[in-house]
């Protein structure tokens, strides 16, 4: 095989050698990452049908793709954790023996590149040659990957440059499981029925097959930066976590870094990227990542944090000027749009975009559209693919090698009672407590009962390599370990009232809880003592441009009795699947919070 001059990874060339050894290729490639490469893979994906380039004028230098409609999402019942044994799993990911699972996976990827070609992509998660960033290579049988790999991370010859002799990489294979045998044609988006996302975390290797699609296919992301990493993180002393992280510039000049955990259709991204209400002069938000977060302990006993991905792989539906106009500006060029809808004059369109299609739109399926059509025209799980360097709200210092110091983290979900608008854990082992138990609501709940509730711990159920009581353990310890450990913060800005409508208009009004969360890490802010944490008096927040009255902000911020002990019964179930595993801090804690909220009053709330 001819190698690249600048490779003297002798175990990347011996594993490169076997994989194409059985998956028969027609040829291997090398990837480099230039833009001749790049623009390369588009025109073969052009030539195929998988793309169309969109108008020069109107979205420079971008590509739309539409995937096969049985390929549109990751597949959790599809992902597996392959430890060698069931428990270093843990109940909530799905196992199967190591030894079973490679036979299975021996047998699909052997000839499964046939008639194609077998792409090897060198790439870093994080800046080249930081000390808390990772190199893997994924090798895939998808142009589409390449491309997308190389705006999701840094890829090509610069990553070989820095993998020295005997370093170490995590191997991520890649097949979209369909051989182009006796001339048979290809088809826009080749896939496979039968799909397996494999992760075996004692190797710190990924397989995954019969998906060209997002989490499934760019291994860099959710395989190796959240569940593979995950794992490192824990047996080294670091963090691998499924957050974004942004700067808060208060009016004086000062820089306070945030970590934020949401899980899905809570609005990462537009938190991300939050533009503050123009009454709030001198406050500013920047970007350092919208989904992924690193963090290592610095020798000043802070907490460092990098975003391992160089790109947005972001739902695009809901994305317009009003809700997020850092998003839509970053993906005006040298983006990619995979099923969205397709204007006929050359550009892309989704629900709540916030304008009306400027040309005739043909839906993510190739149909004919129209807005009386009673369907929509961008699958809900839409995605664009864009640098973050093109986001205007993109920090200075997103790619410091150093990372930024953190000095608070934010958990939230989607709850319509129950829990608070904002508040402030007394303490790290409480602030892990209030982590383990986010969630979100789909239902309405009706008056005094709480609608079902999906538990998505730390926002990483599908993303943790390991048992989730273990990683609760880590964090657990982990907060004993620094010096500074960020002060840990609950939110939820989608408490609804009695007739349904939201109480907390949310967006850039965020901006009023994320400044007192930064005066409160300064010492600069009061609070009051409420059964659950810290909750700032009305009087605590800056209400300058918003007419958001004390009686409002009482109920957003009210803690009732009842349905506190009806959530501390639904935790306490959903704990009790880890059994002995779990940290008994975190019985401990339920038992506090009984305590506490069977003598407070039925309703509590700021006065
Ligand atoms: O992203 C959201 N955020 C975070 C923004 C920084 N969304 C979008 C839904 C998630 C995909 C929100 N939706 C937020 C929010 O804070 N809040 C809501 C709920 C809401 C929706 C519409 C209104 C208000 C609140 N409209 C009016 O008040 C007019
Ligand atoms: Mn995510």
């Amino acid at each position: 095989m001819n190698f690249p001059t600048n490779l003297k990874n002798e175990p990347l060339k011996k594993w490169v050698e076997e994989v194409a050894v059985l998956c028969k290729p027609d040829q291997v490639e090398w990837c480099n990452g230039s833009e001749e490469e790049y623009n390369r893979m588009w025109d073969i994906m052009v030539a195929n049908g998988t793309a169309v380039k969109l108008d020069e004028k109107k979205r420079p230098n971008s590509y739309y793709v539409r995937s096969d409609p049985k390929d549109v999402a990751r597949v959790e019942g599809r992902t597996f954790i392959c430890s060698i044994n069931k428990d270093e799993a843990g109940p909530t990911n799905n196992w199967m023996d190591p030894m079973a699972m490679k036979g299975i996976l021996n047998d699909l990827f052997d000839g499964s590149m046939r008639g194609r070609t077998m792409y090897v992509i060198p790439f870093s998660m994080g800046p080249v040659g930081s000390h808390i960033s990772h190199i893997g290579v994924e090798i895939t049988d998808s142009p589409y990957v390449v491309a997308n790999m190389k705006i999701m991370t840094r890829m090509g010859a610069a990553v070989l440059d820095v993998l020295g002799a005997n370093d170490h990489f995590v191997p991520c294979l890649h097949s979209v499981g369909m051989p182009l045998v006796d001339g048979q044609k290809d088809v826009p988006w080749p896939c496979n029925a039968n799909k397996y996302i494999v992760h075996f975390p004692e190797e710190r290797t990924i397989i995954s097959y019969g998906s060209g699609y997002g989490g499934n296919a760019l291994l860099g992301k959710k395989c190796l930066a959240l569940r593979i990493a995950s794992v490192m993180g824990k047996e080294e002393g670091w963090l691998a976590e499924h957050m974004l992280v942004l700067c808060v510039e208060d009016p004086k000049g000062r820089k306070t870094y945030v970590a934020a955990a949401f899980p899905s259709s809570c609005g990462k991204t537009n938190f991300a990227m939050l533009v503050p209400p123009k009454e709030m002069k001198g406050w500013k938000v920047t970007t350092i990542g919208d989904d992924i977060a690193w963090l290592k302990p610095g020798k000043d006993g802070r907490l460092y944090a990098i975003n391992p991905e160089a790109g947005f792989f972001g739902v695009a539906p809901g994305t317009s000027m009003q809700s997020n106009p850092n998003s839509l500006l970053a993906v005006a060029k040298n983006s990619v749009f995979t099923n969205t809808g397709y204007t006929a004059d050359g550009d892309v369109w989704w629900e709540g975009i916030g304008y009306e299609p400027t040309a005739k739109v043909t839906d993510w399926q190739g149909h004919e559209w129209t807005p009386d059509s009673g369907k929509v025209a961008s699958h809900a799980n839409a995605r664009f693919t864009a640098p973050a360097h093109q986001c205007p709200s993109i920090d200075p210092d997103w790619e410091n090698p150093n990372g930024v110091p953190i000095s608070a983290f934010i958990f939230g979900g989607r709850r319509a009672s129950v829990v608070p608008l904002i508040y402030e854990s007394f303490s790290w082992d409480r602030g892990v407590y209030l982590a383990a138990t986010v969630g979100s609501e789909m239902t309405a709940a009706a008056a005094g009962t709480i609608g079902k509730v999906r538990r998505d711990p730390f926002a990483m159920l599908p993303f943790c390599g390991y048992n989730m009581a273990d990683y609760f353990d880590h964090w657990l310890s982990f907060g004993r370990t620094i010096l500074h450990p960020p002060r840990i913060y609950g939110v939820n800005w989608f408490q609804k009232d009695e007739h349904g409508k939201f109480v907390w208009p949310g967006f850039g009004e965020n901006m009023r809880v994320l400044k007192w969360i930064v005066e409160r890490v300064h010492g600069e802010a009061t609070a009051l003592e409420s059964p659950l944490g810290w909750i700032p008096r009305y009087e605590d927040l800056d209400w300058n441009g918003l007419d958001f009255s004390k009686e409002q902000y009482q109920k957003a911020t009210a803690i009732h009795r009842h349905e506190w002990l009806q959530e501390l019964e639904s935790q306490h179930k959903e704990f009790s699947e880890f059994h002995t595993r779990l940290p008994r801090e975190l019985t401990a804690i339920h038992e506090v919070l009984l305590g506490t909220l069977t003598r407070s009053p039925e309703v509590w709330q700021v006065e």
